[in-house]
C-alpha cells in the first residue's frame, strides 16, 4: 500500500485542474441571478481570483476564458497578468449562443450569412489563442430546434461539418479543437451535437486535432459516463472534461457534490490508462456556476473533490482487480474497487500539500488569508462580471 501511496502522490502532484473564468462572476438561472459582493469586474480580476485557487491547492495552474465574456484590448497583456498571478491562460471557449442573430442557430442556421458570422467568431477565437498561447479551442453549440419540422436535421449536420472543417483548417500546428456535446437546453426538441457519438463522428471526420469534451452535466439521467470515457480513451479522442455535478439536468454544481462515486468511477477509467497527468493531453477543466455559494471557496472545494476522487482511483489494487476480473470473481472485483473508494484519502492529500509547501487545509487557509474581505471592500463600483444573458 505504501508504494501505491507514493506513486499516487507523484501523479497527484502533476495533476492540473483548469478553472473557468466565468465561475468567479455572477451567475444564476432564468429565475434569478443573485449578485454577490466582491465579484470581479473584468478578466484581470477573474484571473486574480482564479490564482487564489492555485495559491492554496497548487493544482489549478490554468484558467479557461470565454469570449466575449473575457474580451480585452490586449490579450498578450492579459496573459502577462496571468503569469504575474502565477497562472496561465488555458482553453479558449467560443460563444455562439447569446447573439440575437443566433436564435435559430449559429453554425447550423439556415441562413449562410448567419453561419458566416458564427464562423468568423470561431476564427477570431483562434486568433486570441495565438495571442494568449492557448492550445485548445473549445466549441459548444446551443444549436438545435424546439419543434419537429422546424428545420432539416440532416442539412444542419452538413452545415455544422462545413464550418468545423473551415475552423479545423485554421488551427496551428500545436492547436486543437475540442467539441463539446449536450443532450438538450436551450434547445428542447433536438440539439445538433447532442451526444458523444455525434461529437466523435465529427471529430474523426475532421482529423487528429479534433477531440471530444465530456461535460459531466450534459447526459441523459442514468448515462454511464465512465463507459464513454473508456471508449473515447481507447479511440484516442478524449480531449477533455468539463467537470461539474448535477441531481437533475445541467445543474453546474460543484463537481463531486452530487455523485462522488460517479466521479471516482470516471477517474478510475483514466487512472487505469495512466491518463491523469498533463502528458495525457487531456484537458481537465471545471465548468460550474456558483449561484448561491461564495465563488472562490466553491472552486477550491471543487478542485479538492477532484483530487480526492483521483487519489482513491490511484489507490485501486490493480493486480487484485485484474486477478478477480480474469477469474470471473464478480464480488471480489467489485470489492477491490469499493475498498479504494471507501479509503479516506484526506490525510494523504494533506501530507502531499505539506510536502508541496502548502497549507494542509486549503479552505481554512483561504478563509484566513483575508482575500475575501479585501475584494469585498476594494471592488466598489464598476460592472460585476456575469453571463450578460
Ligand atoms: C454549456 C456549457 C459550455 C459553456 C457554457 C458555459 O452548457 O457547458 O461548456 O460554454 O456551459
Ligand atoms: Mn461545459
Amino acid at each position: 500500500m505504501s508504494e501505491r501511496i507514493e506513486s499516487a502522490k507523484q501523479v497527484l502532484a502533476s495533476q492540473n485542474i483548469e478553472t473557468p473564468s466565468w465561475a468567479f462572476g455572477n451567475s444564476g438561472t432564468r429565475f434569478k441571478v443573485f449578485a454577490q459582493q466582491g465579484v470581479p469586474r473584468d478578466p484581470f480580476e477573474k484571473l486574480a481570483d482564479a490564482a487564489q485557487v492555485h495559491r492554496f491547492t497548487g493544482t489549478a495552474g490554468s484558467v479557461a476564458l470565454h469570449i466575449p465574456w473575457d474580451k480585452v484590448e490586449d490579450y498578450a497583456a492579459l496573459a502577462a497578468h496571468a503569469a504575474e498571478q502565477g497562472v496561465r491562460i488555458g482553453t479558449i471557449n467560443s460563444n455562439t449562443f447569446q447573439d440575437d442573430d443566433f436564435m435559430l442557430g449559429s453554425v447550423c442556421h439556415p441562413d449562410p450569412g448567419v453561419r458566416r458570422k458564427a464562423t468568423d467568431h470561431l476564427l477570431e477565437c483562434v486568433d486570441i489563442m495565438d495571442a494568449t498561447g492557448s492550445a485548445d479551442l473549445k466549441l459548444w453549440f446551443a444549436d438545435g430546434t424546439n419543434y419537429p419540422g422546424q428545420d432539416s436535421i440532416a442539412d444542419r449536420q452538413d452545415r455544422l461539418a462545413e464550418v468545423l472543417s473551415e475552423v479545423y483548417g485554421r488551427l496551428g500546428e500545436d492547436q486543437r479543437l475540442l467539441l463539446e456535446y449536450k443532450l438538450f437546453e436551450p434547445s428542447f426538441y433536438h440539439t445538433d451535437v447532442p451526444d458523444w457519438g455525434t461529437a466523435y463522428a465529427h471529430c474523426t471526420e475532421l482529423g487528429p486535432k479534433a477531440q471530444v469534451v465530456i461535460d459531466t452535466g450534459h447526459h441523459a439521467p442514468g448515462t454511464n459516463i465512465e463507459f464513454i470515457v473508456a471508449f473515447l480513451l481507447r479511440q484516442g479522442r478524449l480531449g477533455g472534461f468539463d467537470f461539474n455535478s448535477r441531481f437533475y439536468a445541467d445543474d453546474d454544481l460543484m463537481v463531486g457534490s452530487a455523485d462522488p462515486f460517479q466521479l471516482f468511477r470516471i477517474l478510475h477509467e483514466l487512472a487505469l490508462r495512466e491518463a491523469i497527468g498533463p502528458s495525457s493531453g487531456i484537458a481537465y477543466m471545471l465548468d460550474q456556476c456558483h449561484n448561491i455559494e461564495p465563488k472562490i471557496p466553491a472552486v477550491i472545494r471543487s478542485v479538492m473533490n477532484v483530487q480526492e476522487a483521483t487519489a482513491k482511483a490511484l489507490l485501486v489494487d490493480r493486480a487484485a482487480l485484474e486477478a478477480a476480473q480474469t477469474s470471473g470473481d464478480v464480488l471480489g472485483a467489485n470489492a477491490v474497487l469499493m475498498d479504494a473508494y471507501n479509503t479516506d484519502v484526506r490525510a494523504l492529500l494533506s501530507d502531499l500539500r505539506v510536502e508541496q509547501g502548502l497549507d494542509p487545509d486549503p479552505m481554512a487557509a483561504y478563509a484566513a488569508s483575508g482575500y475575501a474581505d479585501d475584494i469585498k471592500s476594494n471592488r466598489q463600483g464598476g460592472q460585476a462580471a456575469g453571463w450578460g444573458a
